[in-house]
């Protein structure tokens, strides 16, 4: 304790732990210490990767001592602090990211430079932390960037996977995955707090007792137990000394490990539970909008809650404040149904261990969670079955029942002899076996209810909590519609485009208020500007020319249309339509004469993106994307006119060099099946034109923008039900131009039809779930207007300025502040620079 020393003590720790200062030659004395300490290697003859490793460590020492700065004043202050549970961050690269939000990019730079290395090289040698599958994961990093800008006190809660999301690679046009094991080499963007230690357990039984008042105790005896340990990742916030905190938790077998075993002389069985113990934080599962109900899964879930509740309350606790005060000091925000349990873990810590009473233990555990819903598709929703759970969570399965009999009684006294409503409404669904419904957990033990769009949180009140809005009223029900970083989606990744921003605004402040982007809207009419702006688009279509070419060895004209799709491939995003819609294209320019083809606007279209590996239509839409580029590419009747090209492994980097080089991207979910998108806004931010169909928030986009600046096409969400229903039982023919294409695919033109059997299968009439028939026409139309508008490229131009200027609304420092005023009710903490580590 600093209070117990000396005063000659204290005065020396002072002297001495001033912070390293920012200017050149300090810099380069940092980078030059750890190539020959840490790294311990020679300060000439380096590679590149070890430039960065020691320009890592730089960098790192000074978000350590940030990060201890505003850790030690919020311990001080103890404001509210908000919670993002999430079992996905999908936070990419980090080194630029963090030079650039604490203003160091320039003097490092040039102390890179000095030292006889090239800045862009050295970012190029990080691995991108890839700890998510897609939109999910990524907006859950884009939230930690304006948590910390915006200066809340904010923590994110989530797992270190040892695998992130797998590698793909393309081998005879099919995914086949690889490991991504990203801690090969040291991780200098993670703290390991190898003190911080929490058992967590598993499996077992309940004992029941009574206590001295007769009331029954409940006391789970654990059967097995594992240690989880905590690694911290700094989040600086953009110019602000505030800089908040991802805890991640890896699994490792408990110091003691069983022991029992061990004096049974059963050393292999010992050591066979301690690999086991690691084993849950091994591997992030590579689902996105699905669910896939592994024991495994369930087991990571209950380990990341438990072991972040405990750290929460263990925290509280060191308040010396009365439980009913935690709902004012903690709210904890659940991101998706992943980390329902929570909800579970908090009543049974306050029921079980504090002895609280249910009631009370519920009214906090109530004011304390709110829950983000990401989807309304059926396949994705979470449920557990319940003898699976009970093996693993016996006293919590207790308390899941007893949740759902208070909670169905009241629904009961409200809505009475209704059992049609209590069997929809049960937290517990009656199949064979029983299931556990998290979402509808998540909505009984929150206190508000969010979709990530208007349309989605709209629809959400109307189909899987309708009967939760009839019991509850609306307001538990709110929308929070998504957003994105503008550090990293415009500034880190499109540096040009965000210069010209600064210089025409003449100030830097829209990176922090981006509604400010709405005064390049006065150069719209600026011929000068325009050429400008669009020489920044060409030069970011020339990079992404140059990925194409080492990726996918296939040369495009950056002078062409980049039409890009990358996203993960699932049915519901609809990339088998954009490939037909290619391939309608490919057969209209092969029946062309010479003439009609000097007017065809050439475009090379673009697909990058995961599938699932258990999620077999899906892979094939990349095999038929790969033959129809194979066919396409090397047809000399088509030449330049049109490009086919699948950018393998699609992750965050790679985003940051397509986005900025697009001309029109496609969003084109059936309407009511994409919750959001978030995609979509990084594109029109940069300049990007896009297709979308009335789905999440391009409907939202279209409002801010207008409808010249955007290519609208496709039924509505209230139309679905009906068309489909159409198509079931009025037998609607498909579309005479999709039948075209089909049938060039079922005569060989790409590779053997048979492959593609199972795919087209998928389009028969009464069984096109996902409306590509009936959208069909008017997706062709579309494409079609979009050539027409690009023909003439100033006018293109201006559309372009104006979707950059009209985006203010989709920075997710908006969406932040919706959370913390209208459900977390937190207040900003400014840090204030102290000069000492
Ligand atoms: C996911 O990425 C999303 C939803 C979900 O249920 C599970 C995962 Cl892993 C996506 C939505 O599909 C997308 O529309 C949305 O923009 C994104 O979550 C963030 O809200």
């Amino acid at each position: 304790e600093k209070a117990k020393w000396p005063k000659e003590t204290v005065e020396l720790w002072t002297r001495l732990s001033k912070k390293e200062a920012n200017d050149v030659e300090t810099i380069q004395r940092s980078i030059i210490h750890h190539v020959t300490t840490t790294l311990a290697r020679a300060a000439y003859n380096l590679d590149n990767f070890s430039a960065y490793q020691a320009v890592a460590l730089s960098t790192r020492d000074r978000l350590i001592s940030r990060w201890n700065e505003t850790q030690g004043q919020l311990s001080k202050k103890d404001p509210k602090r908000v919670y993002y549970l999430s079992l996905e961050f999908l936070l990419g690269r980090s080194m630029d990211n963090a030079l650039l939000n604490m203003g160091l990019k320039d003097t490092y730079g040039k102390s890179i430079e000095q030292l006889g290395f090239n800045m862009e090289d050295i970012i190029e040698s990080e691995v991108d932390a890839a700890l998510g599958n897609g939109g999910l994961g990524r907006l859950a990093a884009c939230y930690m960037d304006s948590l910390a800008t915006l200066e809340y006190p904010a923590w994110g809660y989530g797992l270190r996977y040892n695998y992130g999301i797998f590698q793909q690679r393309i081998v005879d046009g099919y995914q086949t995955e690889f490991p991504d094991y990203w801690l090969n080499f040291d991780n200098p963007w993670e703290l390991p707090r190898l003190d911080i230690s929490i058992q967590i357990s598993f499996g077992g039984h309940v004992q029941t007792s009574q206590d001295e008042y007769g009331v029954t105790r409940h006391n789970w005896i654990a059967g097995q137990s594992v240690q989880a340990i905590a690694y911290d990742v700094p989040i600086p916030g953009y110019h602000t000394e505030n800089c908040n905190n991802i805890r991640l938790w890896r699994s490792k077998p408990t110091k003691t490990f069983d022991l029992t075993s061990f004096n049974e002389g059963n050393y292999e069985r010992a050591v066979e539970d301690a690999t086991n113990a690691e084993r849950i934080t091994s591997v992030l599962y590579p689902n996105d909008n699905t669910m896939a109900g592994k024991e495994l899964r369930l087991k990571q879930q209950y380990f990341w809650t438990a072991a972040s509740l405990h750290d929460i309350v263990r925290r509280f606790k060191k308040s010396m404040r009365e439980w009913s005060d935690l709902p004012d000091q903690v709210a904890i925000q659940l991101n998706d149904t992943h980390p329902t349990l929570a909800i579970v873990e908090l009543q049974r810590i306050l029921v079980d261990v504090e002895m609280l009473s249910w009631d009370d233990a519920w009214d906090i555990v109530t004011r304390t969670f709110a829950f983000t819903n990401h989807t309304v598709l059926p396949e994705a929703m979470e449920k557990w079955s319940v003898p699976m759970f009970e093996y693993l969570l016996p006293r919590h399965l207790q308390i899941i029942f007893d949740i759902n009999l208070y909670f169905l009684q009241k629904v009961e006294l409200k809505f009475p002899n209704d059992r049609g409503l209590l069997n929809r409404m049960s937290i517990i669904e009656e199949a064979q076996p029983q299931q556990i419904r998290m979402a509808h957990l998540a909505v009984v033990g929150s206190h508000k209810i969010n979709g990530v769009a208007a349309l989605h949180s709209d629809l959400i009140k109307t189909t899987i909590f309708k009967d939760f809005v009839m019991y509850y009223g609306e307001e538990k029900f709110v929308n929070k519609t998504n957003g994105i970083t503008p550090r990293r989606w415009l500034h880190q990744a499109n540096p040009q485009l965000s210069t010209l921003i600064t210089e025409t605004l003449n100030s830097d402040k829209w990176l922090k208020d981006l509604s400010l982007l709405r005064g390049l809207e006065k150069k719209v009419p600026d011929a000068e500007f325009r050429k400008k702006w669009r020489a920044i688009k060409r030069a970011n279509k020339v990079r992404l020319a140059e990925l194409i070419k080492e990726r996918c060895h296939v040369e495009v004209s950056p002078d062409a249309l980049f039409d890009v799709q990358v996203k993960r491939i699932h049915e519901y995003k609809r990339q088998f339509m954009n490939i037909l819609a290619v391939i309608h294209r490919y057969r209209t320019i092969k029946s062309m004469t010479p003439a009609q083809k000097a007017s065809v606007q050439p475009r090379v279209v673009i697909f990058g993106g995961k599938a699932a590996p258990g999620y077999y239509i899906a892979k094939l839409v990349i095999k038929l994307i790969n033959s129809v580029a194979a066919v396409v590419n090397q047809d000399p009747a088509v030449g330049d006119l049109l490009k086919v090209v699948f950018i393998p492994d699609y992750n965050v980097s790679v985003a940051e060099v397509i986005v900025p080089a697009s001309d029109i991207s496609q969003h084109i979910s059936t309407a009511g099946t994409e919750a959001s998108g978030t995609s979509n806004m990084k594109f029109v931010l940069n300049g990007g034109l896009i297709i979308g169909t009335l789905d999440g928030a391009n409907i939202e986009i279209l409002e801010e923008i207008g409808e010249d600046n955007i290519f609208i096409f496709g039924c509505a969400a209230q139309e679905v039900e009906d068309l489909r229903h159409a198509q079931r039982y009025r037998g609607v023919p498909m579309d005479p131009a999709l039948q075209g294409v089909i049938s060039a695919i079922e005569k060989g033109v790409f590779e053997d039809p048979k492959i593609f059997q199972p795919l087209i299968s998928t389009l028969t009439v009464g069984k096109d779930f996902y409306l590509i028939s009936a959208d069909f026409a008017s997706y062709i139309t579309a494409n079609q207007q979009v050539d027409i508008a690009y023909k003439n490229q100033d006018e293109w131009s201006k559309k372009s300025i104006r979707c950059t200027a009209n985006m203010g609304k989709f920075s997710s420092d908006r969406s932040v502040k919706e959370y913390a005023d209208e459900i977390w009710n937190i207040k900003p903490y400014t840090v204030i620079d102290e000069g000492f580590l």
